[in-house]
């Protein structure tokens, strides 16, 4: 009687496990081939080789780059270079990517950058927030920009344990900003555990000197986000459910949900176009290429544009889509006056004029 109870419970596992791992294969979109959308005048961009996960843009045209991302389960094509952070300044007619300086008394040899967001105090003081993995650990990194030396200064580290797994974060104010989770758990093994058995435990966390707190959660996998040009509403791509997320902001910081809109791929990181409010997405078509990377099928690339996230009905369109022959795993995109930049998570990336 008891090795039947047994061989039933392990009967029982055995078929959980199993929907879990098809389940886990719809999320990441496993057998999903895109179609080429091709853009005219693109090229590669010199210098970046092994990742440029998130790209952020000054309203002057400055735009800053993420770059050599390492992650325990990731590709990695530059694994014992260090991260940093480059520059290119896209009103000049063939702009090039530079590596900003960063201030002595920061450890380089440990910067593993991620999610970024710049911020701009009243008195024009331009600060650059860094999602940091110093050691595969969690922290987010203060720098004041530096134009004339093309430098970083670096103010402040913080660490907190309602950040246990920060993925991107937009900056609110000098030292306030939300973060995502992409992870409930920082232990590696119990991370691979809650994605597979989706406890959609991820969250969105609020913060600044006085007070930190969790304000939205739920999420399958909390990744990218971004704040509307009103700054009413934080967007947040909910990566292994293709979901956008809107939240409308509190005045005391919390945020509370006004819609979701599904799409048919992995969400990644979001940047607002300047010039119209839309939301563009860096999107992974096939999770499964992206986290098994095999050269011979290698992962693709996916941008969207949304227009009028907020009406009944959002105009999604695709801006550019590639099998993985030109970039591979586009995790950004970001406009600034017809230029386009797509960043990858561990690839190339690729500069183009619309
Ligand atoms: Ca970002
Ligand atoms: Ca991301």
């Amino acid at each position: 009687m008891g090795r039947l109870l047994a061989l039933s419970l392990l009967g029982i596992a055995l078929a959980l496990l199993g929907e879990r791992f098809l389940a886990l294969r719809n999320r990441l979109k496993a057998s999903r081939e895109v179609e080429s959308v091709d853009l005219p005048n693109c090229h590669l961009i010199k210098g970046i080789e092994a990742g440029a996960e998130d790209i952020d843009i000054l309203p002057n045209g400055l735009a800053f780059f993420s770059v050599g991302l390492k992650c325990p389960s990731l590709h990695s094509f530059a694994p014992d270079k260090p991260g940093g952070i480059l520059m290119m300044d896209l009103n000049e007619e063939n702009p090039r990517a530079l590596e900003l300086r960063i201030s002595r008394g920061f450890n380089l040899a440990l910067f593993n950058p991620h999610g970024i967001s710049t911020f701009i105090d009243s008195d024009d003081t331009v600060y650059l927030f860094v999602v940091n993995h110093p050691e595969f650990k969690n922290t987010v990194e203060i720098f004041k920009f530096e134009e004339e030396e093309n430098s970083l200064l670096h103010l402040k580290t913080i660490k907190h344990e309602l950040l246990p797994s920060v993925n991107d974060i937009i900056a609110v104010g000098p030292e306030h900003f939300y973060a995502t989770n992409d992870h409930y758990f920082s232990d590696p093994f119990l991370k691979y555990l809650e994605t597979y058995l989706n406890l959609h435990w991820t969250n969105v966390v609020y913060y600044s000197p006085n007070e930190v707190k969790v304000v939205a959660e739920g999420f399958d996998s909390a990744n990218g986000i971004n704040i509307s040009p009103d700054k009413k509403y934080i967007y947040v791509a909910d990566i292994l459910a293709h979901e956008i997320h809107v939240l409308e902001k509190q005045p005391n910081m919390n945020l509370t949900q006004l819609k979701v809109l599904k799409l048919d791929t992995l969400v990644d990181n979001l940047s607002i176009d300047p010039s119209s409010g839309d939301i563009l997405v860096g999107c992974h078509p096939n999770g499964q290429k992206l986290f098994v990377y095999d050269p011979k099928n290698p992962p693709s690339s996916e941008v969207l544009r949304i227009q009028n996230i907020l009406s009944e009905k959002p105009t999604v369109t695709t801006v550019y889509a590639n099998n993985g022959s030109v970039l591979q795993g586009s995790s950004v995109a970001s406009v600034y006056d017809k230029k386009l930049l797509i960043g990858t998570l561990y690839h190339r990336a690729l500069y183009c004029e619309l």
